[in-house]
């Protein structure tokens, strides 16, 4: 019977939806699910008096309204007290303490998105409200039933409230921030403010369009159903398919607790969602009860916010660094100030045309932010904070160091030391050769390299092999000492028996970095081959383009770098291509993409690992991807993956061929 059917059909929909959202291990691919939807849709067309709000088939909106109904909180909805820093957090644990003795604690992201109630009643979702004003929100139902992982049915009978955050993905804000440039529409500054956007839609149909999503962090009253904690209770919404997030950590002290967040705050880029900080709450419910509540919060949780990204000081001078090839990098030197979590002292200013576009000046106060969270850059100076004492900036004529004149191309952003001499730039470059992708000589960077240089031990790279020469000189240069240079040396002999394509990037090549230091390598076998190489011979190589011929071929011309190679020669330096030995695994010539947050490797690790296994790592899935090794908070790689076919591994499966193989 159709009637039976569609009941059939919903069950099995709710069963998919909460299999995927929830439990992130699908039964049926897209398309199947699509196709009982279908089903369903069209089931129900012909069956109107079977309509239900709550049938899977609604997640695609349709209700329009003229404005949101207000309703009252059965319960306030409060918010948190913050903490700014880790004395904030010390206080909180002390006030806890003193009240109720030692406590576990719950440490949870803080989703940046917008506070949600959702209540049911008799099994099915009854309706989902805003914070508002705590006391009373605007019922946002229509829109807030499109989200997909929300379950429109659990299995508890008795009437339930839980709290979470509507949140929009970063891809989701992207897409549709995309969309509205292409239409010519203002964007949205944020993703929190999309999705506040999207949920104060009044056609659920454009709220359905949003892709929004969210993760609930709180039930109301938990005695009632016989939990006694709160991460009890995160696990038992769980298993009702509602959706947790995955880092949620118990911690026994105040220290497990700054740990733990010091350590997601270092993956909080890596996240497919924005979190402004993580939140702190007491486990135990009875000690949750004990402490309490404030008037606006409660006095067992605490959300500490993550420092801003983007912080003002003042820029205290410019300076010029030099680096092997002689480009001139402008610096700024900063009055010390804490970003996203260090403290930052320097950033780049990239070149002279950046600090005159920005017209930034020495003893501006500046805006700096950690691009990526990870290198400090200038982003503008506060002209309106000036006091007169600034002086627009002029760009030196001579190099720092050895004061020759710069030169800079008529098409070129970059200022250029090109005295071959330069103190410098033989340091720069005799570090390079030494570094650890090049010929990987512990014990020499940058800062020994230019002690030796200003010794006089070090004037170009082949001094580095006469250095075995005079360690007894070495032994007394202050800060060195006997262990350390006969550790050196036993490096630098080492280095010797090094390969190809690290000679070649060691070399310094213009234009010629790692990568394609490795394919010349490959190409050549032999730095003779290489160095005999016409520009003909290199274009014809995958990835050598015109410049980097040009840039090879001129390098070898150079009298000084064919001395100096003949020189690595006679000194023992292999200039052979040593071929790698692959690892036989399963990942042998398969194509390996990597998504999500891995836990114990982070993202180059497991790269280098997979490469050592013989595996191609790309970075996109498509119908040539053999495996998706899969971390935690995976997006739409997933997705595309399962659409594919494409074999997906998990992190435990990878460390076994790991440990199996590498
Ligand atoms: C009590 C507990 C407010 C919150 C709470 O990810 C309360 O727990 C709250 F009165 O606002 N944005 C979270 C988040 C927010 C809150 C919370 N937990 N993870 C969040």
């Amino acid at each position: 019977m159709s009637k039976e059917r569609i009941i059939e059909l919903r069950k099995m929909l709710d069963r998919f939806s909460y299999e995927y959202y929830a439990l992130d291990d699908p039964s049926v691919t897209d398309q199947e699910f699509d196709r009982y939807m279908q089903e369903l849709i069209s089931l129900e067309a012909q069956f109107p008096d079977m309509y239900d709000i709550n049938s899977p088939s609604q997640r695609v909106g349709g209700i329009v309204l003229d404005s949101f109904t207000k309703i009252e909180h059965k319960r306030q909805m409060l918010s948190l007290a913050n903490a700014f820093n880790y004395d904030d957090l010390l206080a909180f644990d002390q006030r806890v303490q003193n009240e109720v003795g030692k406590v576990t604690y719950v440490v949870e992201l803080k989703i940046d998105g917008l506070a949600m109630s959702v209540e049911y009643q008799n099994g099915v979702f009854h309706h989902a409200v805003t914070r508002g004003d705590g006391v009373t929100g605007e019922d946002v139902s229509a829109n807030v039933r499109t989200i997909r992982s929300i379950p429109l049915g659990i299995s508890i009978g008795k009437e339930l409230e839980v709290r979470g955050e509507v949140y929009m993905p970063k891809k989701s804000f992207d897409y549709l921030n995309q969309e509205k440039a292409e239409k010519n529409e203002p964007l949205f500054a944020n993703p929190r403010n999309a999705a506040s956007g999207s949920i104060r839609q009044l056609d659920s149909k454009v709220a359905a369009s949003r892709k929004l999503d969210a993760f609930w962090y709180y039930l109301c009253d938990g005695e009632t159903f016989g939990i006694k904690d709160h991460y009890q209770a995160l696990q038992w919404l769980k298993t009702l398919g509602f959706v947790i997030n995955p880092h949620t950590r118990l911690c026994k002290d105040i220290d497990e607790v700054w740990a733990f967040i010091q350590q997601m705050s270092e993956h909080r880029t890596d996240l497919p969602y924005e979190i402004d900080g993580m939140v702190v709450k007491v486990n135990d419910f009875s000690l949750q009860n004990r402490l309490g509540y404030t008037a606006k919060t409660p006095r067992w949780a605490i959300a500490y916010k993550f420092p801003a990204a983007e912080v003002s000081t003042r820029l205290t001078k410019i300076f010029l660094t030099v680096g092997r090839t002689g480009k001139i990098t402008p610096n700024a030197q900063l009055d010390p100030v804490r970003i996203a979590g260090t403290m930052v002292a320097f950033a780049s200013l990239h070149n002279e045309d950046l600090i005159k576009e920005k017209d930034i000046r020495e003893n501006d106060i500046v805006i700096v932010r950690k691009a990526g969270d990870i290198i400090p850059e200038v982003v503008r100076s506060v002209k309106e904070r000036r006091d007169g004492s600034q002086i627009p900036y002029s760009f030196p004529k001579h190099c720092p160091v050895c004061h020759s004149e710069l030169y800079r191309s008529p098409d070129e952003a970059d200022n250029y030391c090109i005295n071959n001499d330069c103190p410098a730039r033989v340091s720069e470059a005799i570090a390079h050769y030494s570094s650890r992708n090049a010929l990987n000589i512990e014990g020499l960077g940058v800062k020994k390299v230019e002690t030796l240089h200003r010794l006089g031990y070090l004037k170009t790279v082949e001094d580095i092999y006469r250095l075995k020469d005079r360690k007894e000189e070495l032994y007394n240069i202050e800060k060195m000492g006997k262990t350390s240079v006969d550790k050196l040396l036993k490096a630098i002999e080492d280095s010797k028996s090094s390969s190809l394509d690290k000679l070649i990037n060691g070399l310094g090549i213009k234009q010629v970095g790692e990568k394609a230091a490795k394919t010349l390598a490959e190409h050549f076998l032999n730095i003779k081959a290489l160095s005999k190489a016409t520009i003909d011979d290199l274009v014809t190589i995958d990835d050598i383009g015109k410049i980097t011929a040009l840039a090879i071929v001129s390098f070898f011309n150079d009298e000084n770098n064919a001395k100096l190679i003949d020189n690595l020669v006679a000194h023992g330096v292999n200039t052979q291509y040593n071929k790698e030995r692959k690892i036989e695994s399963i990942f042998s010539e398969k194509t390996v993409v990597i998504t999500g947050t891995l836990k114990k490797y982070s993202r180059n690790e497991a790269k280098r690992l997979l490469e050592k296994m013989g595996a191609n790592v790309s970075s996109s899935v498509s119908k040539q991807t053999d495996f998706l090794l899969c971390g935690a908070d995976a997006g739409s790689k997933l997705t595309k993956a399962r659409e594919l076919g494409v074999r997906v591994i998990n992190e435990e499966e990878f460390l076994d061929e790991v440990n199996t193989n590498a």
